[in-house]
């Protein structure tokens, strides 16, 4: 049977709610972190008056974050948008009128049409971010996708966050998923390789110190002194992008203490006998002089790794946001292949569970006209071109999205009809034709899974939606009907997605209900714990691990080889991506924009101590105010990334000097993979 909760905490308080007349509603956290919280809200009065993290939850245990400790003020912040618009400025200017949603579908209606009759159904692009992972009002569900092949709109390659590493991980092990996260617990070293866990996803951090307090070694690995590293009992600085040259090094020492697991190498991997030659090429010195480690920190964590059963690698998505972001965490994942690691709960290596998460996803391709074509969402300026109409949904690319002064141009054009469905007025929403307003996570139902942890949680709505905002499944039944379509699927409920959602018959779903979601709040999906994914072997066809072939394990980053600072723009502690990104009181604790900046290179530059500063390169620039650090090496600068351009100095943020670039698998973008140059803003 499924874990589910006991009915401890929780459950009494929502006993004592009742008692005294409040209700208390379970839900889950929507936003694109790993944790996927699971939350109690108090309504009183139909008013949501409490949000807390739930205690009975194992992985959330009772705590939210920073960020959504102030979710509810956020639903009532006096910028929440409530209404359908209608632009009247130019686009760009944020200037619109208020109409009713009739006026709205009419008007989205008429141009929908009109694009796919002149232009095809290409020039329609669905847009769809990752403000919510919820499968029925979010990305997971690709929420909206019926409607759209019904139209025979272009379809959305929703590639922003984890695709390169997902693709390596899938050419090395047939899937992404991996370890549980909850047994790090049991890992006797762990290695925290390009993930700030206590900034992106804290709630791994009590395993981790449950490992710590049983005598585990934790190490971070990360260009940045992050929190998490000042946390961990070691921290290498590597340069960035050269990890897999790292994991080639560490693994050039398992060999050399003869650690390797000869067993599983035969049982369970192919492709061993040319991996090994390839490890065998990346003596320390070698590796020390590309990933600027010293040599012989190397050698000792080598030593470490190759003696301490079981290691756990928790890699997440900075580390793949590099040219070589496929084959770093292809790489990174032939570690506990040599070493064995997977037999052991508590071995292995932890990216995302997403491929875990086995619900029926039916986006009914049946329904298209023909063929769609494929638009790439990390791509956004160059395809826009050929869009005449947009559709903006969870997503704020003007904030996240690469290369956005190219963007924002394509977002002037008087013939892109952009519609907008936000719960804020973003600076995508300023381009906006019409703006449709969203309900937020209280005000909606929906099914989640986590990408951190292997249970599902059900959101049920806590109020009204505020205003006359609706859901995205509700925006999309209202389009379809204004528009005359008749598909049945394009009408059921939310309840009846849920449902089918549930319905894959897959055996980790045996068992979990409907009624049990709803009634529980979350469920553990049917897996064993604790759980060794691939103690007997891989998701492969051969039902082996595939290391890389030679000359495949290590793609160098852009930046190798080139003059100028290494940009990194990682996770801000305040935002979640641009989520958060107009709250005031998180605003105030983020502070101006900062780069954080060697000593050595601020000099050479002529930088003090705040000192304000356009960091620039060919795509664009934005300000920063230099904080002269030593968490960042000579050579690497960072700004975290998040902010609202037009809440910042100068109307820009990071991602005006992220290039358009594909890394070498699954097209991920280069987030931390850019050259920048800092030059003094004249007083
Ligand atoms: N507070 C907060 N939490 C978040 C988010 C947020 O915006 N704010 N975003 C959420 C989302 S969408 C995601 S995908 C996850 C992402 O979570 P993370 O994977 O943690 O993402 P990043 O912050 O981009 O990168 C993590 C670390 O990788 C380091 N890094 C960069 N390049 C390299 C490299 O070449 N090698 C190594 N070893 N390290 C490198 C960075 O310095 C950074 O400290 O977090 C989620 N959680
Ligand atoms: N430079 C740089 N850029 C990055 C990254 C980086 O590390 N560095 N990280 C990248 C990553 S990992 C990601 S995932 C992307 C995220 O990029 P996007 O997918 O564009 O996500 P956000 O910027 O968070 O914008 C989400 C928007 O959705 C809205 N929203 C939330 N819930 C709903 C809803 O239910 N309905 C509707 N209609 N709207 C909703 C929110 O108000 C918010 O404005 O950013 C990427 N951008
Ligand atoms: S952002 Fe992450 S840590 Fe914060 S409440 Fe949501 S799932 Fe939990
Ligand atoms: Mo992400």
């Amino acid at each position: 049977m499924p874990e589910s909760a006991p009915g401890t905490l929780g459950a009494l308080s929502r006993k004592l709610a009742s008692m005294s007349g409040n209700k208390v509603v379970l839900g889950a956290c929507p936003l694109d972190c790993p944790d996927t919280c699971s939350w109690i809200v108090t309504v009183e009065d139909g008013r949501a008056t409490k949000m807390r993290g739930n205690p009975d939850q194992p992985y959330t245990r009772g705590a939210l974050c920073v960020k959504v400790n102030r979710y509810l003020e956020h639903t009532r912040a006096d910028d929440r948008l409530l209404y359908p618009l209608r632009r009247t400025g130019p686009k760009g200017s944020g200037r619109f009128e208020r109409i009713t949603w009739d006026e709205a579908l009419d008007e989205i209606s008429t141009r929908l049409r009109r694009t796919v009759d002149e232009h095809g159904g290409e020039a329609v692009w669905p847009y769809n971010g990752t403000g919510s992972l919820g499968y029925l009002q979010g990305c997971e569900g690709v929420a909206g996708r019926r409607f759209w092949n019904v139209l025979g709109a272009s379809k959305h390659w929703l590639n922003i966050c984890s695709a390169a590493g997902s693709t390596g991980l899938h050419r090395a092990n047939g899937t992404a998923g991996g370890m549980d996260p909850e047994n790090f617990a049991l890992a006797k070293l762990v290695l925290l390789w390009g993930t700030n866990t206590l900034t992106s996803g804290h709630h791994l951090w009590k395993f981790i110190q449950d490992a710590k307090a049983a005598g585990a070694h934790v190490v971070a690995i990360d260009p940045i002194r992050t929190r998490t590293a000042d946390q961990a009992d070691e921290h290498l600085a590597i340069r960035p992008g050269t990890d897999a040259v790292l994991a080639l090094g560490l693994l050039n020492v398992v060999l050399a203490e003869g650690a390797q697991d000869e067993e599983y190498l035969a049982a369970h991997t192919s492709g061993w006998e040319d991996f090994r030659a390839e490890i065998m090429s990346y003596p320390v010195e070698r590796v020390a002089e590309i990933t600027g480690i010293p040599a012989d920190a190397v050698h000792r964590l080598g030593t470490r790794l190759a003696r301490t059963r079981p290691t756990a690698i928790r890699a997440t998505m900075g580390l793949q946001r590099h040219a070589g972001g496929g084959a770093a965490l292809r790489t990174l994942a032939a570690i506990p292949g040599v070493t064995g690691d997977w037999r052991h709960p508590g071995g292995g290596l932890a990216y995302s569970t997403s491929d875990h998460v086995k619900l029926n996803i039916d986006t009914r391709d049946d329904l298209l006209p023909a063929p769609a074509r494929l638009r790439t969402m990390t791509r956004m300026a160059s395809e826009l071109p050929s869009v005449k109409c947009l559709f903006v949904y969870g997503a704020n690319p003007l904030s996240s999205t690469s290369d956005t002064s190219r963007i924002r141009q394509q977002l002037q054009r008087e013939d892109l009809f952009t519609v907008v469905m936000e719960q804020f007025p973003t600076d995508t929403a300023d381009y906006a034709d019409i703006v449709l307003p969203a309900t937020m996570q209280t005000e909606h139902m929906d099914l989640h899974a986590g990408y951190g942890h292997l249970y599902l949680l059900w959101n049920e709505p806590a109020t009204a939606p505020a205003g006359e905002c609706l859901s995205t499944t509700e925006t999309f039944r209202r389009l379809a009907a204004h528009m005359g379509m008749t598909e049945p699927s394009l009408f059921a409920s939310d309840l009846e997605l849920a449902e089918e959602l549930l319905s894959s018959g897959h055996p980790s779903l045996e068992g979990v209900t409907l009624d049990r979601l709803r009634k529980e709040g979350w469920v553990r999906m049917n897996y064993p714990k604790p759980f060794a994914p691939f103690a007997e072997g891989f998701p492969t066809p051969s039902g082996r691990m595939r290391f890389p072939r030679s000359g495949e394990a290590y793609v160098p980053p852009y930046t190798a080889g080139k003059d100028g600072l290494t940009l990194i723009t990682p996770a801000a502690h305040t935002f979640l991506n641009s989520t958060f990104g107009n709250n005031p009181e998180l605003l105030r604790r983020a502070k101006n924009p900062v780069v954080l900046v060697s000593a050595a290179d601020a000099a050479a530059r002529g930088l003090t101590d705040g000192r304000r500063v356009r960091v620039h390169n060919a795509s664009g620039e934005f300000l920063a105010d230099v904080e002269i650090s030593d968490r960042v090496a000579p050579g690497v600068v960072a700004s975290p990334k998040g902010r609202w351009p037009k809440l910042s100095p100068g109307g820009g943020n990071v991602n005006a000097v992220v290039a358009e670039r594909d890394a070498d698998m699954g097209r991920g973008a280069l987030y931390h993979d850019n050259i920048v140059e800092l030059s003094p803003v004249e007083a």
